[in-house]
């Protein structure tokens, strides 16, 4: 539409909160397809994953920040690193809650965090489809005392309710800018990411509570075999302990088959190709504390 003298928007958008408020679901709907990872155990999304949603007169470039919260242990140092400088850099920050749960300390947390950063903060409260409506005014008034933000919008990121109005409130306070990316491109992340993120998300569901997030997926091995069309993929599951080594294997090998298959069929709709998966598990003690392993496993400053 090259006849039109309206301005062009675009921007850069941070999703903040605590783990499970329901960020990544909320970005798989804006952006409907699914790039980020979704899971009910806390912290599956570890890195920045970009959404990109392109409209004739917007485009609008999300980016999934690793929950901000108290750190544990040195990953968590270097998360929180991470998302309070991306605060900074991004044109608009969404601070989603939960709904159904009331102010907490990671809130608390978050808010003092948000103190020293001048970009525009939304609060969103996502998952209202899980609470009586009545309910709502109460949670808004509580917010409104604790920050000053630009909007509140109550979503069902879910269900999708009052999803576009917020989307067309986030443009309202995009700057005029360029489309930064091609219309078809939904996330700039490298194929080899999502395809790691896939197979932890399957390790995760499978194994339950006995494997903690802790666990790593490095991707040794991406090729493509033209002859054939397949891709071939080589991975290993990092884990901490060699009890959990057992688990992720499974009684002969049918854990590690299992999630093998799963993480397969998904990587098979992302990349649209058979693929071949070949999953290997290792020990690495303490991976999270060495800092300097970071690196490795597709962290970056
Ligand atoms: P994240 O850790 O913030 O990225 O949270 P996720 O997107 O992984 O969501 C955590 C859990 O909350 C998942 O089980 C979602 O299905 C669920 N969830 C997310 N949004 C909603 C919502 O609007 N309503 C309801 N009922 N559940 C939701
Ligand atoms: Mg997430
Ligand atoms: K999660």
């Amino acid at each position: 539409n090259n006849t039109n003298n309206q301005e062009y928007k675009s921007g850069f958008i941070s999703i903040i909160g605590r783990p499970n408020v329901g960020k990544s679901t909320f970005l798989n709907r804006v952006i409907g397809q699914k790039i980020a990872i979704m899971s009910d155990k806390p912290q599956t999304t570890r890195n920045k994953v970009q959404g990109v949603l392109t409209e004739q007169d917007s485009q609008l470039i999300f980016i999934d920040t690793p929950g901000i919260h108290k750190p544990k242990h040195k990953l968590g140092d270097f998360m929180m690193k991470v998302a309070q400088n991306t605060l900074k850099e991004v044109d608009l920050v969404l601070f989603m809650v939960n709904a159904e749960e009331g102010f907490g300390p990671g809130e608390e947390f978050i808010i003092e965090k948000l103190q020293s950063v001048r970009t525009p903060v939304f609060l969103i409260i996502n998952k209202i489809d899980l609470i009586h409506p009545d309910k709502l005014l109460t949670i808004i008034e509580g917010y409104k005392e604790k920050y000053e933000f630009k909007e509140i919008v109550p979503i069902s990121a879910l269900e999708g309710n009052n999803v576009e109005r917020l989307l067309e409130t986030i443009k309202d306070y995009l700057p005029e800018g360029p489309q930064y990316y091609p219309a078809d491109q939904v996330t700039d992340h490298p194929e080899r990411f999502i395809v790691s993120e896939l197979i932890r998300e399957k390790a995760l569901h499978l194994t339950r509570e006995e494997i903690p997030h802790s666990l790593a997926v490095l991707i040794e091995k991406m090729e493509r075999k033209k002859e054939n069309n397949t891709v071939h993929v080589m991975a290993t599951i990092i884990v901490e302990r060699d009890s959990q080594k057992g688990i992720i294997i499974g009684k002969q090998g049918s854990m590690l088959k299992e999630i093998g298959k799963r993480a397969r069929l998904d990587i098979e709709n992302l990349l649209g190709t058979k693929v071949f998966l070949e999953l290997w598990v290792k020990v690495q003690k303490d991976w999270r504390n060495r800092a300097t392993h970071l690196r490795d496993y597709g962290f970056r400053d």
